[in-house]
């Protein structure tokens, strides 16, 4: 039979085994806190599919994947509902993955996953930055009598980290207390601010986590709450290009919600993003 059923289920040249990658794709389908448009949980798996749409190659960074070891090794079995231990799986699995001194990939789902990522992350590097670029401040300390949700993941992820180590970049959306907090701590960035931030924290482990939504939502409609008034893909490639040499130890790709655009262009943007994020940091 000419059948390859083989392509669909990876990442674009993802095909290194675990033991020799030296950077781990791992998806984290999970969409149980969704306020709004759910759906999230598909996009690992659209992630992969659209990839192939792609060349290996990229122009801006003269760098091709076949040159790299790359695994992806699927997706986390994550219970629908049941964010505790959703939470802890992402946490363990995350570990494991750190603890074996992989750069890891991880796939949302929504934006909670992160949570159970950084958990995963401190207790290796306890001195962790996270760059958070997003539509949404997520500062809130409870949504709708919840403390852990897609809203406050970034309030809960302060509590893990040391003090001044979350970065902002892009908000737009927020209340007036989740900007009043993050003007107290100091979280906001912009473009002009990542040449002197990048100074601050190039001797430590950063993490990345990015929001799809940070983008416009014409540019990707596929997201949970599309916030209008953001930014195009240039503008975003050329701040994630700006991280370039610093000592990224993880990022995450959240909040794509496949059902939402049925045209997959949200799925292409975040496809290409994926393969540029990987080509940046894989050491
Ligand atoms: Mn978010």
């Amino acid at each position: 039979m000419n059948i390859n059923l083989e392509w669909t289920n990876r990442f674009i040249e993802a095909e290194s085994s675990y033991d020799e990658a030296k950077l781990i794709i791992i998806g984290a389908p999970f969409d149980g806190t969704s306020s709004f448009r759910s759906g999230s949980r598909f996009a690992p798996n659209r992630i992969r599919e659209i990839s192939w749409v792609l060349e290996t190659y990229s122009p801006q960074l003269k760098k091709d994947l076949t040159d790299l070891k790359v695994a992806d090794i699927g997706d986390l079995i994550l219970p629908p509902g049941d964010k505790k231990k959703a939470l802890m799986i992402i946490e363990e699995e995350i570990e494991t993955i750190v603890n074996d001194g992989r750069i890891v990939a991880i796939l949302g789902g929504e934006h909670l996953i992160t949570l159970g990522v950084i958990k995963g992350f401190v207790k290796k590097f306890p001195e962790l930055f996270l760059i958070q670029l997003d539509a949404h401040l997520d500062l809130r300390d409870e949504y709708l009598g919840e403390r852990e949700s897609h809203s406050t993941v970034m309030r809960r992820v302060l509590e893990l980290l040391k003090e001044n180590h979350l970065f902002q970049i892009g908000p737009r959306s927020g209340t007036k207390e989740e900007f009043l907090l993050a003007n107290r701590l100091n979280t906001l960035f912009q473009e002009k601010d990542i040449i002197s931030f990048k100074e601050r924290i190039k001797d430590f482990p950063i993490y990345i986590t990015l929001d799809l939504d940070i983008l416009d939502p014409s540019i990707l409609p596929g997201t949970g709450t599309p916030e209008p008034g953001g930014f195009d893909f240039n503008t975003l490639m050329d701040i994630i290009y700006q991280f370039k040499g610093l000592n990224v130890v993880g990022f995450d790709i959240v909040e794509l919600s496949p059902p939402w655009d049925r045209a997959d262009i949200s799925a292409i943007v975040a496809a290409k993003i994926l393969r540029e994020m990987i080509l940046i940091f894989h050491p």
